[in-house]
């Protein structure tokens, strides 16, 4: 059975991505970070909680990462893990480097050291394509980041690259272009439009407050992405691909589509906050996916119009359901039992060190303990 090692395995693209790792038959290990209050929502959502062998870290900590990794011992490594909001890294810039940029290097020096001979995928992003003034881009599209998210996306691109190539390494980077879902975070847009839209039309709010609704983007649907990052993988070369619909709508168009839907008028309730526009926009953005779908055999089946119906649709059962008085899968924080855990001394971890220990009295003491006997 492949082992498989997801960072960020409570995100959007971490859920859905181990998900369809398990259909594929992998043994999951998904990392997660120690925080007050559980955020297992998503994996809950999807009903495969229990199936994933979750281990506490912290990208941050490289001793940690050094442990995720010689525990799970893994055939693949998918680096989900990011600081993904762009509005918040221009108030944590210096975070978001470290988070976003610097980690994917100790990362890949964990590999290293450790000599885990696992394929590795970093989440790279359009964003890291900026205002770079192209009308359409590809895997050769010069980059222009426009926030410090993508400046620190793009270090991480650049140092994947660099291991690839110093140390022949199966390191690639998938430069996906926005996709969305019912279980995209509720502060980026596309959710914050369904969601609001929802709870709009069940008489549950009055108006919804965005910020430039010029911008355009091409939305897809981060399921259907996640086989076109496990393909990347699949392949013989390691090589970066854009994955993307080849669409690019504005935010406008999206609020226009999602209010008719719930059939209300969008003029009514829709305000402009000056609050939610950033210090540097990113106008445009649209992925030519032609490398992909000669490559990977890889097309999008869900495009923009699909993708709002589908948004806003769940949002309305998940209100419909909240007003019948049922509650939603995050109202009932889960707090994973200590023994799920893998951590230093949990049982699996100390068996995998056992093996690797050539003396056997050693072997011994890490079984059963320091021969020490305490009254
Ligand atoms: P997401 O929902 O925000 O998930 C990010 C994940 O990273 C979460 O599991 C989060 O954990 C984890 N994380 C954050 N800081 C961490 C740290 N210091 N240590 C360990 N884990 C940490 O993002 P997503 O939409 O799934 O995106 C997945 C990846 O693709 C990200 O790297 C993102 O930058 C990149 N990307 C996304 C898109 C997109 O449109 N979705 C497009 C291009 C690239 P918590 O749950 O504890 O916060
Ligand atoms: O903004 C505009 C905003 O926050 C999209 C991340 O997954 O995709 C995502 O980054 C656009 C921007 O996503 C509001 O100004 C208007 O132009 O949904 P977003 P993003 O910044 O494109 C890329 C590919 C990633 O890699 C990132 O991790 O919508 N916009 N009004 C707004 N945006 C937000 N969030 N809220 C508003 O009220």
């Amino acid at each position: 059975m492949k082992k498989v090692l997801i960072t960020g395995i409570t995100g959007q693209d971490g859920a859905y991505l181990a998900q369809y790792l398990l259909s594929k038959g992998y043994k999951i290990y998904g990392t997660f970070r120690r925080i007050s209050t559980p955020n297992f929502w998503r994996l809950q959502s999807l009903g495969i909680y229990s199936k994933i062998n979750l281990i506490p870290a912290d990208l941050l900590d490289m001793g940690s990462m050094l442990e995720a990794v010689r525990v799970s011992d893994p055939d693949e490594v998918y680096n989900m893990a990011a600081s993904s909001y762009v509005s918040t890294s221009f108030e944590q810039a210096i975070g978001n480097s470290e988070i976003t940029g610097l980690a994917v290097t100790k990362f890949l020096e964990a590999l290293r050291v450790l000599r885990v001979d696992a394929k590795f995928y970093q989440a790279s992003s359009s964003e890291m394509y900026g205002n770079n003034g192209c009308t359409i881009q590809d895997e050769q599209t010069p980059f222009y980041p426009s926030s410090p998210y993508a400046a620190a996306k793009l270090y991480a691109h650049g140092i994947v690259n660099v291991y690839k190539n110093s140390y022949n390494m199966f390191a690639v980077a998938g430069i996906l272009f926005n996709h969305e879902s019912p279980l995209r975070g509720m502060e980026f847009v596309s959710r914050k439009i369904s969601n609001g839209v929802a709870e709009i039309a069940m008489g549950l709010k009055d108006e919804l407050v965005l910020g430039n609704l010029y911008a355009k983007r091409d939305w897809g649907y981060a399921a259907e992405y996640m086989e076109a990052v496990h393909l990347m993988l699949q392949q013989d070369k390691p090589e970066d691909y854009v994955i993307s619909t080849g669409e690019a709508h504005s935010v406008l168009d999206f609020v226009k589509l999602a209010f008719d839907i719930v059939g209300l008028t969008w003029k009514k309730y829709v305000k402009i906050n000056k609050r939610f526009f950033r210090p540097f926009e990113v106008d445009y953005l649209c992925g030519n996916n032609k490398k992909a779908k000669r490559k990977l055999g890889w097309e999008p089946k869900i495009k923009f119009e699909k993708l709002v119906k589908l948004m806003v649709n769940e949002d309305m059962n998940r209100w419909k359901m909240f007003v019948e008085g049922k509650t939603f899968p995050w109202d009932a924080p889960l707090y994973p039992s200590e023994a799920k855990l893998i951590t230093r001394s949990s049982e699996e971890n100390i068996n995998s060190k056992i093996k690797k220990l050539k003396n056997r009295q050693t072997q011994r003491m890490v079984k059963n303990g320091p021969s020490i006997k305490y009254k």
